[in-house]
């Protein structure tokens, strides 16, 4: 495993369209293990891997409820709306509010390959949403309705 260099606002690579996995590999797992450590490493709840410079639809959250990898994710439901103080590990030193659904059904491929989908309400829902924006060039400041005071910007 290894710890890779997160990317930071003002870099192209986060305003691009991420590709799909194709196949599932030992690549694949191994960007998976590293966007863990790192994400760990840097005390986030989630990490998209353009942040980590790969073009690739991957990402890996953990809200407090353990490890969730998502090989191409796709929303494929959502219902209500919520609004809540985002952070993000590639904008350091801020945060503000983002309007996301209360609820998100997200279908995706695990670490073998075989698809999963997960349902997700709250901060879970907030950080789905905030992770697949990423693997489209978006950042939740092109979102806010809200700047807050930084502080724990996480
Ligand atoms: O660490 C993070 N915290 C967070 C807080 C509210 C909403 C979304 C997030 S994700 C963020 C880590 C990150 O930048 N993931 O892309
Ligand atoms: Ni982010």
């Amino acid at each position: 495993m290894a710890i890779r260099k997160i990317l930071k606002i003002g870099d192209e690579t986060l305003r691009k369209h991420a590709r799909p996995v194709t196949e599932v590999d030992r690549r694949t797992r191994q960007l998976l293990d590293d966007m863990a450590e790192t994400m760990y490493a840097a005390d986030g709840a989630g990490l998209a891997a353009p942040q980590v410079g790969i073009l690739r639809r991957v990402v890996v959250i953990d809200v407090g409820e353990g490890l969730i990898e998502l090989v191409n994710p796709e929303i494929v439901a959502s219902e209500g709306e919520q609004h809540q103080a985002e952070g993000c590990l590639s904008v350091p030193g801020k945060r503000g509010v983002v309007a996301r659904p209360a609820k998100v059904t997200v279908r995706a491929l695990n670490r073998r390959g075989k698809p999963v989908e997960i349902v997700g309400e709250g901060f879970l829902a907030t950080a789905l949403c905030h992770e697949i924006d990423h693997l489209d060039g978006v950042l939740y400041v092109d979102k806010l309705i809200e700047e807050l005071p930084e502080e724990d910007a996480k």
